[in-house]
Order: C-alpha cells, then structure tokens, then sequence
C-alpha cells in the first residue's frame, strides 16, 4: 500500500497518466532501446490535501551533469528572479549586519546572481553538475549537492546561519520534504525566513494543466498542504503571493512559529482554496475527466490537420511536453519537430515520443502552418517575439485551458 509522504496516511492514484520516460531525458536513437519508463500516476492525500505522484525516479536519473533545463533560457524569468530578490533585500535584509542567503536548486545562478552582484553573501546548492558550473562561472557561489539536513549542518557550520532561505521550482522536486524542513531549521537564524515558490495546485485544477504533473515534479502544492506539512516542523505559513510564472504559481514565506504575524493574504487564500474543493477528493475526479477530454481534443485536432495536409511543429521542447506527448500518444507522425532554444535538447529526440528537437532557426527559416505552443507558460513572451510567424499565415495550437487554435 502507498502511503502520503507528509503525513504517512495510506493514498490511491486517482488516475493515471501511463508509461513515463524522465521528462528531461532527451536522447539519441542509440539509447532509444534502453530508455527508462515508470508509471506516472498522481495521488491525492485527502488528510493533510497534498498532491503526489506515486512512483517517482530516483534522484540521480533526473538531476546530473547533463541536466537539460537552463533557468536563463527565458527573458521574462530573469526579470522575474531579478524582483523576487529585490523583495528580499527590501523586505528581509535590511537592519542584518552581513546577511546571508541560501537558494536550493539554484540553477545556473538566475536569482543569486542578483544577490553576488550587490556582495551580498549567498551560497547556491545545486544538485546538476553542470547547471552549477554555469552559476560559478558567472561568479555565484555554489555548492553542488542535495539539500537536506546533513548539507545545511554543513552550510550553517561553514557560513553561519541563513537570513533568508530561498528556492524557486524546486521544493515541489523533493520528495522527503521532511529532510528539507529540518535542514531549515537547521540553517535558519531565529528571525530569518524561507520564501519558496512552484506551480500552484489552483491555477492547475482551474486550467487542466495536467502537464505540471511530470517525474520531478512530485508535489503539487496549495496553502493548505504546503502549512500542513510545515506546521509539524514548527514552521508557520505567514504570507502567500500569487505569482504568473509557469502557468500560476504560489509563493510561500515560512518563519519559525510565532516568530511572524499570519498575513490576511494567507487566511483569504485558505478559504478560496476550501471554496474551490481543493481539500476534497471529488475536485480531481473532475480533474481527470477535463484531463481526458484535453488528450482527445488534442488528438483530434492534429489528425484533422494532418489529414488536411498541414504542416504542424512544436514550439518548446519543454518537461511538461513529455507528460503531453506521452499521455495522448502524439508522436512525430503528427509533429515535425519541436523548435528549441537550448543547445544540448538540439539535435536529440523527446523523451518517450522521440519527435526530432531542432533549433529555434529551424522554425523561422521555414514557417509551418501550424505551431503548438508547448511553452504556453512562457505565452507572453513569446507572442512578442513571434509576430513574424503570425503576419506568414502561422497559427498557434494551445492546449490550456482548452485545446484550441489561436489566429
Ligand atoms: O520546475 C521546472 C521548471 C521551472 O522548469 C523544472 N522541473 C524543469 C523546467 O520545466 P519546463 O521544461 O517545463 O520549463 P519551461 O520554462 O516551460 O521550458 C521552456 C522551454 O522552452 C525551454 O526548453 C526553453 C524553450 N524556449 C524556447 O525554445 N523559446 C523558451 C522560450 C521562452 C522561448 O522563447
């Protein structure tokens, strides 16, 4: 029997999404024979509200030195990763005699950069060996390691204890969260705080973004979960901001117990989410059914234009396109290619579905008629960049909230 992971309460999959490849495992024909599936099957814990995945790849098989995904690949993110640490030094640091700040999963240094570049002191701890080496060159402090207690006894050792503790689409990647908490506590000093943010349970249920639901991502988080599973660890839930990255995401502030006042923002977003159901197991049957319906539109559309002849290509190879592709079965029959700016997903082939990953000048040179925005969460972005596209004829394809073709 399974059981949840915050609160050991025995759970069940409320649907499955089927055999999944590591969504950031882009690969080469030779090693299509060996490729490596698990079954992808969320979970809803109708005691502390937390939703999980089931079965989830060890650590190892999805971050590692050719970890796929580059934070600095978009724009509107490194503006984004600029204001959040703003925030931090306008709200947090000031009146700290040299503070300290740590970031988990730190990337290639998109948020700390902005903290090394004011000589604020801060340490990164990235797990993927090569993303790190991309913050340390840009001269970001970074420890290449998971976080857990026995790596922040080692940072509070070496450093002192943490102002501020950060991290940014990383903490729904951990699936001991209880390890995470104690090394807060750990690392924290009395009056520091940890600001954390990643896609939010809400906005997903609301918008059938069932592709927030990949391998690494082994939670979903709400209000309600995220204060259950803190409160255990004597951390408190004191303010929550709702974010427009990847699609509606949720920034949570968590101080020791007592430590801080418990804003209104978060009694107000406890309510919306009880009025949304998203304490109640019955909300995501709904959100299977939509899920469903999604794949068969999706479906249908592609065979429809291939049919008619139209030439369609994906537009950012993305982790959630894996979960897409591998669920509706879409494969490069009725995709071309997906057009993408990283250079190490270029000239290999998506995970599972194997469609041909090409660079972004591929889609320019040659306009397709059709254009599915896998990278919808990136949307705004994008359009501006893409008026070119548009004034040829192209068409964008979107799946969320509902399948469809923008003009
Ligand atoms: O949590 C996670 C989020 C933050 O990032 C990770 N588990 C992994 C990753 O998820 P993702 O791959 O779904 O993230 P993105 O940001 O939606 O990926 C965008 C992809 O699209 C990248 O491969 C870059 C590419 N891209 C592009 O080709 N042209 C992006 C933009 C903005 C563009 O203009």
């Amino acid at each position: 029997m399974t059981t949840c992971r915050i609160c050991a309460t025995p759970i069940e999959a409320f649907m499955t999404f089927g055999r999944m490849p590591i969504a950031n495992g882009f690969l080469l024909p030779e090693q299509f024979r060996d490729e490596y599936f698990f079954e992808l099957a969320p979970a809803f814990c109708p005691c502390c509200g937390m939703l999980q995945i089931i079965d989830q790849p060890a650590p190892e098989m999805m971050f590692h030195g050719n970890y796929a995904f580059f934070s600095g690949t978009s724009r509107y993110m490194q503006a984004h990763f600029q204001r959040f640490a703003q925030q931090v030094m306008d709200t947090i640091l000031p009146g700290r005699a040299d503070p300290f700040v740590v970031e988990l999963g730190s990337n290639d240094g998109i948020m700390l950069r902005n903290f090394a570049a004011k000589g604020i002191r801060h340490l990164g701890c990235e797990p993927s060996e090569n993303v790190a080496a991309a913050a340390r060159a840009q001269g970001v402090n970074t420890l290449c390691a998971f976080f857990g207690k026995a790596t922040a006894e080692k940072i509070r050792a070496e450093n002192g204890p943490a102002d501020a503790i950060l991290a940014a689409n990383v903490m729904c990647h951990i699936p001991d969260i209880h390890s995470v908490a104690e090394g807060f506590k750990a690392l924290l000093a009395p009056n520091g705080v940890v600001m954390f943010e990643d896609p939010y349970l809400g906005d997903m249920v609301t918008k059938t973004s069932y592709d927030q639901i990949y391998d690494e991502h082994v939670f979903v988080f709400s209000a309600l979960s995220v204060q259950n599973a803190f409160a255990r660890h004597g951390l408190e839930l004191v303010n929550v901001e709702a974010q427009v990255t990847h699609g509606g995401s949720m920034r949570y502030t968590l101080a020791p117990t007592g430590s801080r006042p418990v804003s209104d923002a978060v009694h107000a977003l406890l309510a919306a989410e009880r009025a949304q159901g998203l304490d109640k197991a019955e909300t995501f049957d709904r959100f299977r059914a939509n899920c469903e319906k999604s794949k068969a539109d999706l479906v249908a559309l592609l065979t429809r234009l291939k049919a008619e002849g139209k030439r369609v290509v994906g537009y950012g190879a993305t982790s959630k396109s894996t979960t897409v592709l591998n669920y509706t079965g879409i494969g490069p029959d009725l995709i071309e290619f997906i057009s993408d700016t990283t250079p190490i997903k270029q000239g290999k082939f998506t995970p599972g579905a194997h469609i041909p990953v090409k660079p972004y000048e591929d889609f320019t040179k040659a306009y397709p008629d059709y254009a599915l925005l896998f990278a919808w969460n990136h949307k705004a972005e994008i359009m501006e960049k893409e008026a070119g596209f548009k004034a040829a004829g192209g068409k964008w394809i979107h799946f969320v909230p509902e399948v469809g073709i923008s003009e």
